[in-house]
């Protein structure tokens, strides 16, 4: 009988499977690896005899760092050094919304002369939208138990700029966890080629962390102005009350997240303009790469040796094999994220 077990580490051709407190080193069944099906970490996978049989529909996915089936991200920032950063964190919150994993938050350094303000601002913005909030201090030892117990019993992915931490809070908690890998920040910037490989590790007793090189790409650079709402709760509730249809929700009139700004938290709005032009330079972009290579095609048909005329119908249809292209190569880009 295959068992079911989840893929903690993969290296090379081998699968590391952890199943009922054990740990086994498995390959892949050639129909497998015929299939090209995208196995990751975090991956359940049916075994037996160290062959791994089948891979079982992934509940959810981070391509970068690349895992799967993750409880829940845990978004660390630091009250100060570095400054408490708003949009930062919402960008992590957005992420998360857009992987559809739960997210907790986790506000470090809270032995660096932490204010009142600070405190009541952040659970005045996140409590609202339904978040589990955690003030810690890695150096002094405070809030380690309520930061472990927003941990127990799951997969967390821990995620924040380099320098708020996330190491130290690992520690806290279990020092001799010696983790391999560093934040993203903390290596490289975009372009710079690193192995993104991750492990699931245990942290405590059922307490499991996904020792990650952290998240990269964090531009809303993949997906349409339009979605960005829907990564907005506090935006999202007015889907479809605003009068036009493709409403950003800026300068609209009859926009009726305009109409109740008021109840939004300004930084959190601000956050949502940011990203939302984020969003229309990538749609700016794919626009550009269209009129271009339909500009290219047009210019080829007039300056073609062999004379042609090419009919309306021809015409027409070498206009969709081009905008096919296009689709195409927007769509290979955006798997290309995905994958
Ligand atoms: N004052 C203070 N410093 C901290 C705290 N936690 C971490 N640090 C320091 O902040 C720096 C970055 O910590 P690190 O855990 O490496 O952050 P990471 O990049 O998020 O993993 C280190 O110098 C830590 O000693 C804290 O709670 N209070
Ligand atoms: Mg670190
Ligand atoms: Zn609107």
């Amino acid at each position: 009988m295959a068992e079911k077990g989840q893929i903690y580490k993969i290296h090379s051709d081998f699968y590391y499977v952890s199943f009922n407190g054990n740990n086994y080193e498995c390959k892949l069944r050639e129909v497998l690896k015929k299939q090209k099906q995208k196995i990751v970490v975090g991956d359940y996978v049916e075994f037996e005899n160290g062959a791994i049989e089948k891979v079982l529909p992934k509940i959810n996915y981070i391509p970068r760092p690349n895992v799967a089936n993750i409880d829940q991200i845990i978004i660390v920032s630091a009250v100060k050094e570095p400054e408490l950063d708003f949009k930062q964190l919402n960008r992590y919150i957005c992420f998360a919304k857009y992987y559809n994993i739960p997210a907790k938050l986790c506000f470090n350094k809270s032995d660096l002369s932490l204010d009142d303000s600070t405190i009541e601002k952040v659970f005045q913005i996140y409590e609202p939208l339904g978040y589990d909030i955690v003030f810690t201090s890695a150096k002094e030892k405070d809030g380690i138990e309520e930061f472990k117990e927003i941990l127990e019993g799951k997969i967390s992915v821990l995620c924040g700029n380099s320098g708020v931490g996330k190491s130290s809070l690992i520690n806290a908690i279990n020092p001799e966890l010696n983790l391999r890998t560093k934040s993203v920040s903390e290596k490289t910037e975009r372009g710079t080629h690193t192995t993104r490989h991750c492990e699931i590790v245990n942290l405590t007793g059922n307490t499991k962390i996904v020792d990650t090189p952290g998240f990269s790409n964090l531009k809303f650079d993949f997906l349409m102005p339009a979605e960005v709402g829907n990564l907005f709760d506090e935006i999202k509730q007015y889907k479809g009350s605003c009068k036009f249809a493709d409403c950003l929700h800026e300068t609209e009139a009859g926009c009726a997240v305009l109409e109740n700004i008021g109840d939004i938290d300004i930084s959190r709005y601000e956050s949502y303009l940011a990203f939302t032009n984020e969003a229309k330079e990538y749609k700016e972009r794919i626009k550009y790469a269209g009129t271009k290579r339909e500009r290219e095609t047009s210019f080829k048909n007039k300056h073609d040796k062999i004379a042609v005329k090419i009919s309306t119908k021809k015409r027409e249809s070498a206009r969709n094999t081009a905008k096919q292209k296009i689709h195409k190569a927007v769509h290979e880009d955006e798997n290309e994220r995905i994958n």
